[in-house]
């Protein structure tokens, strides 16, 4: 565990050595925890209601932790972690908590803490975890209303910050719980490498044809939901302690293969700590490349408005110039006798030819003056509009898209861009350094992208050590680890592709 509160605090000062400068200078957002080392891996489960997330939990807890039952059972969200005694902390004094990682949870509001709840129990397992129950997903159109909190954004907030998702389904509601879909197109996008889909309760089948069926319905319900070309991973299982017992089940279908495929999900979950480690990495790479990006745009675009403002500039001294130099050169003809006569008489008829000449030079300056503010104005507006953007991004990036096609880069740029279009319609181009320190800490970023970065990566294999060492399952089943579940040590993070990750915060 140590090397991963190592991991944390390396990735926190790239965050601080490399990255907040430029942030700060380019308005960036970037999602840093106040706290020097932030919680437990933390393992999500969501699914609809009565789909047996509660079950699940006590199941590898080995002990009753959390109730469960057939109707909607839990109405809040509950944190459950190792303590040495059983012990339950309502929401207000977890959220205000000084060594509990939830306090950004506060602005959930007074009714989400009200049914928040942070329970420990000495379960070995839960040593290095925290386990998130939730509420069970139902099909009612006022859901927050129901449950008087914003269950949505309280999702989106648990599923940024964990490690491990699993999202729960049942035999009875294969993917057709309206609150379950909406929340998967909407909440869950770009999270799927950490998403486990689960059809649980498969003990519930009499006939394998049934069973086709639901999974069947199941898959075409996600295909309409996850836009990847391949159908997401099911994992079929259900929980041997509750399971409908033999003599109840005329025709019951083979349970032996679904054991399996639950202990791989008891794996996924005894693999959070390493999930962790490589989703700090994975998430430090992202920000770092998404502010690389939005600073060379960002840079490109300042830069150009400099260079026409500047322009601009010199060319109104050039003109003032002139102008202070032929009035010094026809200073004979503009101060002769006859005129200083008639301006001191006051006989402005006898003035009217530098009359004309100075309303007309005072004309022309006006005019002049008119036509590049509005050229300044157009310029600003064509910057600050998303084809000008576009065409900065592609002026930054010239020489990379000239050796390749790079849709990554193209990708990161869907995702920064409203963010620049924020920052330079709330802050103006003005507002955007483009000194030469700029410029280096710039290309400091792109080289810890380049090598810095991707080194703690390769650190992260050691991880997986401190897993196998600590973690002491309480359920039978993990004292003997069957030959088909997943190795902490074979098998590799899976990485964390740009394209998932769009839809996060910026
Ligand atoms: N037959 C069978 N029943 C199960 C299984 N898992 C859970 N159950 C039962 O399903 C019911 C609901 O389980 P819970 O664990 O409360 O479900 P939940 O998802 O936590 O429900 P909410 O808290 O309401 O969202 C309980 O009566 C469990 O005993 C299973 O694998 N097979
Ligand atoms: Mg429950």
């Amino acid at each position: 565990m140590d090397d991963l509160i190592k991991l944390e605090r390396n990735v926190r000062s790239t965050y601080a050595t490399t990255l907040s400068l430029l942030a700060s200078r380019y308005h960036y957002h970037i999602p840093i925890s106040e706290r020097d080392v932030p919680g437990l891996p933390r393992v999500l489960f969501l699914g609809n209601h009565s789909s047996g997330k509660s079950s699940f939990i006590n199941h590898i807890a080995g002990t009753e932790i959390q109730h469960s039952g057939l109707a909607p059972t839990d109405d809040g969200f509950t944190l459950i972690t190792h303590g040495e005694t059983e012990e339950t902390l309502d929401g207000q004094t977890v959220v205000t908590h000084p060594d509990l990682d939830y306090q950004d949870m506060a602005d959930l509001g007074p009714e989400f803490l009200a049914k928040l709840q942070y329970k420990t129990y000495p379960a070995e397992i839960l040593r290095h975890l925290t386990l998130i129950d939730s509420p069970g997903m139902i099909d009612s159109a006022s859901g927050s209303q129901l449950r008087g909190y914003d269950f949505r954004e309280c999702v989106r907030r648990f599923s940024e910050s964990a490690d491990l998702i699993l999202f729960f389904f049942d035999p009875d509601k294969p993917g057709t719980t309206g609150e379950a879909i909406s929340i998967f197109t909407e909440q869950l996008v770009g999270l799927d490498h950490k998403l486990l889909i689960i059809l649980n309760k498969v003990d519930l089948f009499d006939h394998i044809r049934d069973f086709a069926r639901t999974y069947g319905t199941l898959c075409w319900n996600l295909s309409k939901t996850i836009p990847t070309k391949d159908t997401p991973r099911i994992y079929t299982t259900y929980i041997p302690d509750i399971a409908t017992g033999e003599a109840d089940q005329k025709n019951t279908i083979p349970l032996g293969d679904f054991d399996a495929s639950r202990e791989e999900i008891i794996a996924e979950i005894k693999r959070a700590p390493a999930r962790r480690a490589d989703n700090l990495v994975s998430g430090l790479l992202i920000q770092a490349k998404r502010l690389a990006v939005h600073s060379a745009v960002c840079l490109e675009a300042a830069s150009a408005y400099n260079h026409l403002t500047n322009k601009i500039r010199l060319g109104i001294c050039f003109s003032l110039l002139l102008v202070g130099g032929a009035s010094w050169l026809t200073r004979t003809w503009w101060f002769n006798d006859e005129w200083r006569v008639a301006f001191s008489e006051r006989n402005w008829q006898a003035l009217t030819t530098p009359g004309i000449v100075v309303g007309s030079a005072v004309a022309i300056s006006v005019l002049i003056a008119l036509i590049m503010s509005y050229a300044l104005r157009k310029l600003r507006r064509s910057i600050i509009s998303e084809e000008g953007l576009d065409v900065f991004f592609k002026r930054a990036y010239k020489n990379e898209f000239s050796i390749r096609k790079r849709a990554d880069l193209y990708s990161i740029w869907d995702a920064v861009k409203p963010g620049i279009l924020g920052v330079v319609r709330a802050h103006g181009l003005r507002s955007l350094s483009t000194s030469s320190s700029s410029r280096k800490l710039l290309k400091k970023l792109e080289q810890s992208i380049e090598k810095e970065i991707p080194s703690l990566r390769r650190k992260i294999d050691f991880t997986s050590s401190f897993l196998s060492n600590d973690v002491q399952p309480d359920v039978e089943h993990d004292e003997q680890p069957p030959k088909d579940s997943v190795s902490l040590d074979e098998t590799p993070a899976p990485p964390v592709r740009e394209e998932e990750d769009r839809s996060a915060k910026s």
